[in-house]
């Protein structure tokens, strides 16, 4: 029998009217990449997950401190290929759940600068790097430290204890949690946190209500994803595409080019430009954006196929990014049989072709005279009849374009179709 899938439902517990305006940008900015860089890719493993799920014991994870060296970081290429793929944002993990820090944290010793060969603070040139290129600047912080000796599922031995037990241990840890999260905001002020891991306790237990506060008075403009029991401002979909529009009224999908965050060689189960690309539509014609993750080796190398994807992405974007930046999500699916997007003032629809077309493609159901339609990237006009329209009947017709094979993009083609007021 079939069987169809959609996507959880999650309740926005901000009212979208409040933060619409500090919202735009994230709106007009379809794509961010993600980036998981820690310890984990000294061995290329499970970042965090591995000694959580006992895969290697954890005086062996954090053994990899000793092989973070950084050596070939360069955090203005690195803020210079984001630019390149078109990404508006991007968002790093300054702490994953196994509580290494990547700045200098007065508050733990467990940081980059403090205990790996790198000997500094990685994130303040990059934050640097990503505002010289005008990027957002985005902040991953695990809210989960499996590190902590009063994080209550710490994982070091079996010093687990319950919050309504030991509430004294909860609040040091609710202080040190704060204290790093003070720090990260003052030292970089994101222009986006990234909350990750609130699945281990309450709003209430993580003071969710009294950090969001924290956050927006220090930086009214910062956005919050939701991933904080609900007080944030958009959601985060993960891996799999959501089949309807999430719940939120601003969302982002994070994706993985492989299938893993952080570096893992054996990993070689790459997505293609064309499935990224499609995917990327697709998030933006459901008005959302794509976060898409990288993960850079231990040195500070991007592995090369994750830079091919950006450049690859990127020099789509050079061609057809009219149809994508600035663009509200498009006219519902019924009407064509791919993704759409259109103009702010909806006098111009774009429409992507998912695949590559032998004949006319379809739209039904639209009222307004057309214009003119184009191929954006290559600017060649295309020609397109109403067939089934009734010169009595208010009922349009159907408009067939035809698109030539040798107009079509190498991955996915996008026409630009001017309506008449
Ligand atoms: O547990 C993490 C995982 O390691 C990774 O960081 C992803 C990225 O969205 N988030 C968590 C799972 O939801």
């Amino acid at each position: 029998a079939m069987q169809l899938m959609s996507t959880a439902e999650a309740q926005q517990k901000t009212n979208p009217e409040d933060i619409k305006e500090k919202m735009q940008w994230f709106a007009d900015a379809k794509l961010g990449i993600f980036i998981h860089w820690g310890i984990y890719s000294v061995n290329g493993i499970d970042e965090s997950w591995s000694f959580h799920n006992k895969k290697i014991a954890y005086p062996d994870y954090m053994q990899q401190l000793k092989g973070f060296t950084a050596n070939n970081y360069n955090p203005q290429a690195w803020a210079d290929l984001i630019k390149e793929s078109g990404a508006r944002y991007a968002v790093m993990t300054t702490k994953h759940h196994d509580g290494v820090a990547l700045w200098d944290s007065k508050y733990s010793k467990l940081d980059v600068a403090n205990s790996t060969p790198a000997k500094r603070d990685v994130l303040t040139p990059f934050y640097a790097a990503l505002r010289r290129d005008s990027i957002k600047c985005g902040a991953y912080f695990s809210l989960i430290d499996w590190s902590h000796n009063d994080y209550p599922q710490f994982l070091k031995d079996s010093n687990r204890y319950d919050i309504k037990v030991h509430p004294e241990k909860w609040q040091r840890f609710l202080k040190f949690y704060e204290g790093q999260m003070e720090e990260v905001m003052t030292k970089f002020n994101p222009d986006l946190w990234w909350f990750d891991g609130d699945w281990e306790h309450s709003a209430e237990e993580w003071e969710a209500p009294k950090m969001r506060k924290m956050l927006t008075t220090h930086n009214p403009n910062t956005i919050i994803n939701g991933r904080l029991q609900g007080y944030g401002d958009y959601e985060t979909p993960e891996q799999n595409f959501p089949v309807s529009r999430p719940k939120y009224h601003w969302w982002e999908l994070c994706m993985t080019i492989n299938n893993n965050w952080g570096w893992q060689p054996q990993d070689t189960n790459w997505k293609t430009p064309f499935e990224i690309i499609t995917i990327f539509v697709d998030a933006v014609a459901n008005g959302g954006n794509l976060l898409l993750d990288i993960g850079p080796k231990a040195d500070g190398t991007i592995p090369e196929e994750e830079v091919h994807m950006l450049k690859e992405l990127g020099a789509w974007n050079q061609r057809n990014g009219e149809g994508i930046f600035n663009t509200i999500g498009g006219i519902p699916q019924g009407h064509f049989y791919g993704p759409t997007t259109m103009s702010k003032d909806s006098s111009t629809l774009y429409l992507f072709l998912p695949a590559r077309t032998s004949g006319p493609v379809m739209v039904k159901g639209l009222s307004n005279k057309i214009e003119s339609i184009t191929v954006l990237g290559n600017g060649s006009q295309l020609t397109h009849k109403v067939v089934g329209k009734i010169s009595w009947s208010p009922v349009p017709g159907l408009v067939y374009i035809d698109v030539p094979e040798n107009v079509q993009d190498k991955y996915v083609t996008v026409l630009k179709v001017k309506l008449d007021k």
